[in-house]
């Protein structure tokens, strides 16, 4: 389907690129257009032509990155010739050969459970872990034989533009169904989200958080449905019940583990723990090896990753908290009282709203960087203890010396690092190294 067809790849990032390695095994002539690198200075060994505009008429075939406005005057011209324009995922599963495929989307928790499911399924066969955690999918694609499983993290841009896309595993982790009547561009969001689901024949599954079993029913989705719920059902899927976490297939009851046992913190954890064992379980991985996995497993890295335990305080890093948004839902995950260390580079954020809901669970902030004296001012309003240091090294001191048995240190700075730092895992791997060298 690609032979002597003029395909164009639309951005020249990770997909891009991706795009580019493998189409050059296809007797096709390829363009690039890229409105930010210069492509001519960049070095490519491939054959390419750089894109323009009066190239559209040849183009038979686009593939666009996911980053790209959907609207981009280039795409709205392109829908006016018809010409047909996929995303890396769909060029990506037309060549695909294996139907070991699973697909993760959702509002939040994608990242973590996509790997979850990774991280188990490796222990007993070759696994690609790829999309929108870091790697394109085009990247392996030719690699991937008829046994081996991919794992695809999608975002609702890389769904939006696919048409055959057909995951045998198909996992939404959450989506938000708020006001739907007001706002069409939320209603596109999800058409894209469950689009994940379209291609799903009665082979297939479909796994669901529970809350969104209601939404799901606009979808007249497919495949066979799991739910995942915190609370006990009595559909198929998994549920917590006395601590535990249950595996229901329809004919039994079976206990796969504690949840205590598992090291990521926070209910929303769980929650990405019971779709991931859902999906493994329906690729008959068995119980030990999911339970196994998912004890071992401590976390994304930078995302609330759980470093070590020392006299009974555990710390957290989660330098990937750059918004407050975001060190929100890390300090509500956090069991003890926190001892919350923070501050960055100056986005122009504001810090009241963080703090005032998270003062029940704050001990102390300890605050370096830029923003220490701006964040000390919303500590002050919500009368939480603060203190302002140089840097993390002192800051790190500092948390060591306050925490008693059953607090939480946590890193988590609600701002960017570029004021110290080149970018957050820098500051997240500093952080850790610092955790480790305590005594
Ligand atoms: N570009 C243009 N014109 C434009 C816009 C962008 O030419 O109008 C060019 C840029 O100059 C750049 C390229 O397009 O060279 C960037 O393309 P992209 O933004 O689609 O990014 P990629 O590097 O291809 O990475 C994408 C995902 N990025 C986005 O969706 C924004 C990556 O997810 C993903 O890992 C990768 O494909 C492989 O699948 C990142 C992300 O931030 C992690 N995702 C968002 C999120 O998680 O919130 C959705």
């Amino acid at each position: 389907m690609l032979e002597n067809k003029n395909i164009l790849i639309l951005g020249f990032g990770v997909t891009g690129r991706a795009t580019l390695k493998f189409l050059k095994g296809f007797p096709c002539k390829i363009y690039i257009f890229d409105s930010n690198k210069d492509l001519q200075k960049l070095n490519i060994d491939e054959d390419f032509i750089i894109f323009k505009e009066e190239d559209l008429e040849k183009i038979d075939l686009i593939v666009k990155s996911p980053g790209i406005y959907p609207f981009h005057e280039l795409l709205v011209k392109a829908r006016e010739k018809n010409i047909e324009i996929i995303s890396d995922i769909e060029l990506s599963y037309r060549n695909l050969k294996t139907n070991n495929v699973v697909a993760v989307t959702g509002t939040n928790g994608k990242t973590t459970t996509t790997t979850i499911i990774g991280d188990i399924l490796r222990r007993k066969a070759k696994t690609f872990v790829v999309g929108n955690i870091g790697k394109g999918i085009l990247e392996i694609t030719e690699e991937v034989n008829d046994d081996d499983y991919i794992v695809i993290e999608a975002s609702s841009f890389q769904l939006e533009d696919t048409k055959t896309f057909k995951p045998h595993i198909a996992l939404l982790t959450y989506v938000t169904s708020d006001h739907l009547d007001w706002h069409k561009t939320t209603q596109n969001y999800i058409d894209a989200k469950f689009k994940i689901f379209a291609n799903q024949d009665c082979e297939d599954f479909a796994i669901l958080n529970y809350e969104n079993k209601e939404l799901a029913q606009n979808y007249n989705l497919k495949g066979e449905k799991y739910y995942f719920s915190m609370n006990k059902i009595s559909e198929k899927g998994t549920y917590v019940e006395n601590g535990k976490i249950y595996f229901n297939d329809g004919e039994n009851i079976e206990e796969i583990l504690e949840t205590r046992d598992v090291k990521i913190p926070g209910k929303h954890n769980i929650k990405n723990i019971m779709a991931a064992i859902i999906a493994t379980k329906l690729l008959n991985i068995d119980t030990d090896t999911i339970r196994k996995s998912i004890i071992s497993f401590t976390g994304v890295e930078h995302r609330i990753e759980f470093v070590r335990e020392i006299h009974g305080v555990k710390y957290y890093n989660d330098s990937k908290g750059t918004n407050p948004d975001s060190t929100e839902v890390a300090v509500a995950a956090m069991d003890g009282n926190v001892i919350l260390i923070a501050g960055g580079y100056d986005k122009g954020a504001n810090f009241d709203e963080l703090i005032e809901k998270s003062k029940n669970k704050l001990k102390t902030v300890i605050l370096f960087g830029q923003t220490a004296e701006k964040f000390s001012n919303s500590c002050k309003k919500s009368e939480v203890e603060f203190y302002i240091v140089k840097d993390l090294n002192r800051a790190v001191e500092l948390a060591n010396k306050l925490a008693v048995k059953g607090d939480d240190v946590l890193l988590s700075p609600a701002c960017a690092s570029w004021d110290m730092y080149s970018d957050y895992e820098a500051r997240g791997r500093h952080f850790k190294d610092l955790i480790r060298e305590l005594v």
